[in-house]
């Protein structure tokens, strides 16, 4: 058979598609062809709310044209340039832009192609850092159960989703977990962080006590668990984080990939929450969804630690072919001066108690067992179906799509996380047909 031959027309057999049910995609197939500011369009020509960024990262809306033209201009001038042992101007730009919006102290970046790639690159970092002054023995890496941080082996051993790590082995070694902090029965239908569960960040005391400090490099965490169905921090939780790792020479990650870039309608959710991590790992709105790229933050002192030795000598044994892409560059600095030029983090922050109140309303729903709301992220928690969990809530992702609506679910969780350029008719067009699909639904 030729090449030629081999190719049908609307085949999608040969597409193994990310974490999809792909035999019944492909059955049913639920395309895309176009999008724009708040709407996708389907390949039969409907218009589609995006209730989700896309997948939590279109933070400033669909084909924005100062986006667009960069990243063309850019592809146009410097297509490539090696990241290594070479440099062009836009990548130390973005960098040095990116600092002044991040929070004090975190001055150096390093550049990934995705949140995974982050994850790898802060838990390296983190561990490099420790055995450059002299704390070798610091191995242990703490996650938490139900934390996601991305795909890699390092995100999925210090992850605590079991449908991601059951099925590879042995993971790293040498990590632990914290217990996470869902608890609906005390908190439940809560706004922002939560009242009950400070003494959750006790649960690290116990592990260090466990194990030893001087065997504990780093402990990760989201500010806000997103992927397992968005779960804000217990008040004070983070603080007493942050607290704990001071005490014991342990380095504080955030992962920041969901709630970096204006999510929580302030730059980042260190903001928000008022405590700055040792290292911070994010990417999705770094560039709009547009061109894949992640970036880590590191404080001062921990760059400086690798800074010693001869010059000519590479100082850290990392990096990617496509680390700071001029092209995902020239995203990124069209991407910051469009959050800046329409205040869409301020936005959200205007946004959030109305978001909240308009969410909310689904209380009293039939199925709604729980609802969480902060930044501008919610979460609308369903009964499951007894004996068939996570087909509740993918029957309304189905009926939402159908009805001109774009959600995420995650098990009986809907999530929703809308471009922050949003307006209030759309929060109350997102809520209105979400009470009529949920409501209906079996
Ligand atoms: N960390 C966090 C906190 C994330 O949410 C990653 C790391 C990995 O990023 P990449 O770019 O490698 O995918 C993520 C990704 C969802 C959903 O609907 C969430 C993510 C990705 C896709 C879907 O919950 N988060």
């Amino acid at each position: 058979m030729t090449e030629h031959a081999k190719i049908v027309p609307n085949n999608l057999e040969a597409f193994w598609m990310p974490f999809s049910a792909n035999r019944q995609f492909k059955k049913a197939p639920r395309m895309f062809v176009a999008a724009r500011d708040m709407h996708y369009t389907t390949s039969d020509g409907r218009k589609v709310l995006d209730g989700t960024a896309g997948l939590w990262c279109v933070n400033a809306g669909h084909c924005r044209p100062k986006i667009t033209e960069a990243i063309q201009r850019q592809a146009a001038e410097l297509d490539y340039a090696p990241a290594f042992q070479m440099g062009h101007p836009k990548a130390f730009e973005l960098a040095s832009r990116l600092t002044t919006i991040a929070p004090e102290g975190l001055d150096h970046v390093f550049f990934t192609n995705s949140g995974s790639e982050s994850v790898e690159t802060a838990l390296k970092i983190a561990l490099a850092y420790q055995r450059a002054k002299g704390e070798g023995s610091r191995f242990r890496l703490i996650g938490r159960e139900r934390g996601y941080h991305g795909v890699n082996f390092g995100g999925i051993s210090v992850g605590g989703i079991v449908g991601n790590r059951k099925m590879f082995g042995t993971l790293l070694t040498g990590v632990d977990h914290m217990r996470h902090t869902h608890d609906p029965d005390r908190n439940g239908y809560s706004k922002g962080e939560t009242e009950h569960g400070v003494e959750l960040a006790e649960d690290l005391v116990r592990i260090v006590a466990l194990h030893d400090p001087s065997t504990i490099a780093a402990v990760i965490v989201e500010p806000v668990a997103g992927s397992t169905g968005v779960l804000p921090p217990p008040k004070g939780y983070l603080k007493r984080l942050r607290e704990i790792c001071d005490q014991h020479g342990i380095l504080l990650i955030f992962d920041e990939v969901i709630t970096g870039y204006g999510r929580m309608g302030t730059a980042f959710a260190a903001d928000y929450f008022g405590v700055t991590p040792d290292i911070m790992v994010t990417a999705k709105g770094l560039t709009n969804g547009v061109i894949p790229m992640g970036a880590v933050f590191v404080k001062d002192q921990i760059y400086d630690a690798f800074m010693g030795g001869a010059e000519h000598m590479i100082e850290f044994a990392h990096g990617y072919t496509y680390s700071g892409n001029p092209i995902a560059a020239a995203a990124g600095l069209a991407t910051l001066e469009t959050y800046q030029e329409e205040g869409l983090f301020e936005r959200a922050k205007a946004l959030e108690p109305v978001w909240a109140e308009a969410i909310h309303s689904l209380k009293g729903t039939r199925h709604v067992t729980d609802i969480r709301t902060i930044g501008l992220i919610g979460a609308i928690e369903l009964e499951p179906i007894a004996g068939e969990p996570t087909k509740r809530a993918f029957s309304a992702f189905v009926k939402a799509f159908e009805e001109g609506l774009l959600i995420r679910t995650t098990g009986d969780i809907i999530a929703l996380s809308p471009p922050l350029m949003v307006s209030e008719d759309q929060i109350g067009e997102i809520v209105d047909t979400l009470k009529g699909i949920v409501g209906g639904l079996d």
